[in-house]
């Protein structure tokens, strides 16, 4: 029996119990029945959670491209890999199968290697969702050199710290990118950002929009004309399985982004077998993650985790509001999508959309739904469930982050009976603990606190880049022995698992631990209301209250935000309690958020505690513009 691909509920379990009874004859088995490996593992784990470290399938070599790539020519060779999506319909879709990518990667690579990347070397990827991009993050590995992508979103002050903090040689990137009906000038963010970058000697740039730009001469080189002239085959770098295959940043709860390393054969082996169970994906099937290949979702559920399966991925350049919110349904329509993966802000952004912009496109090609990011509101489940699946396509709603590399807790569709609001199952292999207050683990069911792992999986990121403290500091140090992920987790009376948000969110209100989601989803509820986000601020008595910013749909004077204040304070009673009640409720006109759409409540909370003059850096908010507004109006 084959157990890379799990069909039922009783498998799942036995399945389960085998990987965490013998992890690593369980993920031997995996690693041998399903990947091409030059030379197999003399050990399939070593680790220590003290020191920290880590290591998967040491002594094995392999390439991750001739998994992802290379053996599937001979009987996928003409299949879609990447069907790229652009940004406006009217312009032409791209099939490019799996012939076409390996030619495509080859010759990338070779370029890189014109230019002087060698194994070990790393490389900063500044791009738009454009073919490149996954061709760029696979032409750095084919050659070993280590990926950064910085997701082409941020500013040139966080391109040039990323770019710097790893010591990037060479930057790929464009001449500018579309969103929209916008056009953004791309390459005018890496000359400004490069300003600082004294260690990168060269620029490769694709040609997108066809904006003028500035040529540095001797710095920046066109892609197109050195890929024409570059050889379609290029030799796999051998490396190690725990040689880095790429670097990518997440922001901390304070200081500079965190450089997470990702090693090689462990992360392929853990998003290839996520990929398969969680998605259900089976051959000629259309998959869609709708995420920027900038985030740690892109990078395995994109790029790594569907080519090792020989998939068809689809990458899409736009945004689901042009031409209109219909655009993602459109596209499900015209490619037959059967797995279709985004987050909870784009489906609650969509759910408020009018029913046409669903209804008049065909979806029933869609077999599974998948959802990550946040935790997703009753309310936003339920329309997903009911108006895009039909109640058909189950909802995997997977939690897991930049560090664990794949999916963590899941449900598998078709398999574990899915619960609104609940993550469900730890997926094969994973061990999840749940901490109290004063440390320990808490065993059994209907528990509720910290939201650790206490066994290695492969696909973990192994270090900071070039801050092993750091990465002891963050992770092992909170709870010895454990890995702690900065979340909060529910295990109910099944052991099913709810996430409750980041443990930086709770607030205890004179002793009551209360989280800010189900809070914020009362507020939610209120037809008034919009968005809202709620933090703690220091209080005499109860320790800790409760402060609000809410948006509205519409904005209104202040009796009618008098009579809303109470409103909504009502609407939390009746959901929750009247401990949960807010003492100050601040109407905003928007909320400051990151790139990937989170709410940034450390800045809320620092302006709510009146302590404006240390917010940190907000210049790479998605909005930087409210925190001002939000500043003045401070009550
Ligand atoms: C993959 C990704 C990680 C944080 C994580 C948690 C939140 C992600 C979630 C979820 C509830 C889910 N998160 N998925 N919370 N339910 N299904 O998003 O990585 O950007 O590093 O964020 O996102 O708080 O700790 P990353």
């Amino acid at each position: 029996m084959s157990n890379y691909h799990i069909k039922h509920l009783e498998e799942y379990y036995q399945v389960y119990r085998k990987s965490v009874r013998e992890p690593e004859n369980f993920w031997g088995e995996v690693a041998e029945e399903h990947f091409l490996w030059r030379k197999k593992w003399d050990k399939v784990l070593s680790w220590n959670f003290k020191t920290p470290e880590i290591k998967w399938f040491e002594g094995a070599q392999l390439n991750i491209t001739e998994n992802c790539i290379d053996r599937h020519l001979l009987n996928r060779g003409d299949k879609t890999a990447i069907l790229f999506e652009p940004n406006n319909p009217d312009e032409e879709a791209e099939h490019i199968t799996y012939k076409q990518l390996h030619s495509r990667v080859c010759k990338m690579a070779n370029v890189l290697k014109d230019q002087g990347i060698k194994k070990g070397d790393r490389v900063c990827i500044y791009l738009p969702m454009i073919p490149e991009l996954s061709i760029a993050l696979l032409a750095c590995a084919r050659i070993g050199a280590i990926h950064s992508v910085v997701f082409a979103g941020f500013s040139a002050t966080a391109l040039s710290s990323r770019i710097n903090d790893s010591d990037c040689k060479l930057v790929i990137t464009s001449d500018g990118s579309y969103r929209g009906t916008k056009s953004i000038d791309l390459k005018g963010i890496v000359d400004e950002g490069l300003k600082d970058c004294p260690g990168v000697k060269s620029v490769l740039l694709v040609k997108r929009t066809h904006a003028e730009i500035n040529f540095h001469e001797g710095r920046d080189q066109w892609l197109q004309p050195l890929m024409d002239k570059a050889d379609s085959n290029c030799a796999p770098e051998i490396m190690d399985a725990e040689d880095p295959l790429f670097i990518l940043y997440t922001s901390g709860s304070t200081g500079n982004p965190k450089g997470m390393v990702h090693t090689t054969g462990g992360y392929m082996v853990y998003t290839a077998y996520t990929f398969k169970n969680v998605f259900q994906y089976t051959e000629n099937d259309v998959f869609w993650c709708t995420a920027d290949i900038g985030w740690i979702t892109g990078h395995s559920y994109i790029v790594y985790g569907p080519l090792a399966n020989g998939a068809t991925s689809l990458m899409f350049e736009g945004v689901p509001n042009y031409p209109d919110y219909s655009r993602f349904w459109q596209i499900v329509e015209k490619h037959k999508v059967n797995q279709f993966y985004t987050a909870p802000t784009a489906i609650r952004a969509l759910a408020k959309q009018n029913i046409s912009f669903t209804e008049k496109h065909d979806l029933t090609s869609l077999k599974v739904l998948g959802s990550v990011g946040e935790p997703i509101n009753e309310e936003a489940w339920h329309w997903y469930n009911d108006v895009i699946g039909k109640k058909k396509s189950p909802i995997v709603d997977t939690w897991w982050q930049t560090e664990t590399g794949g999916i963590m807790i899941t449900p598998i569709p078709f398999v574990t009976p899915t619960k609104p609001t609940f993550a469900t199952l730890p997926f094969i292999g994973i061990q999840p603990a749940i901490m109290d207050a004063n440390g320990q683990e808490v065993t059994g069911n209907q528990v509720d606190g910290r939201l650790c792992i206490k066994f290695p999986w492969p696909g973990m990121a192994r270090t900071i880049w070039r801050n092993h403290q750091r990465y002891k500091e963050t992770y092992f140090s909170t709870y010895p022995e454990y890995y702690f992920t900065g979340d909060g987790a529910f295990r109910d009376e099944v052991g099913y698992y709810r996430i409750t948000g980041r443990v930086d969110d709770v607030i205890i209100v004179s002793g009551h631990n209360l989280g800010t989601a189900p809070i914020e989803d009362s507020i939610n509820e209120h037809p008034a209301v919009s968005e809202s986000a709620v933090v703690g601020v220091p209080h005499d008595i109860k320790g800790s209250a409760l402060y609000g910013f809410v948006t509205l749909k519409e904005t209104g004077e202040s009796r009618i935000h008098d009579n809303l204040r109470k409103e909504i304070n009502q609407m939390i009673t009746e959901h929750i309690g009247p401990i949960a009640k807010l003492d100050k409720i601040q109407f905003t006109n928007g909320l400051p958020k990151t790139r990937s759409g989170k709410i940034m409540r450390r800045i809320l909370r620092k302006i709510a505690c009146r302590d404006m003059e240390n917010l940190g850096d907000t210049s790479t908010l998605l909005n930087p513009e409210v925190v001002d507004d939000i500043k003045k109006n401070v009550l």
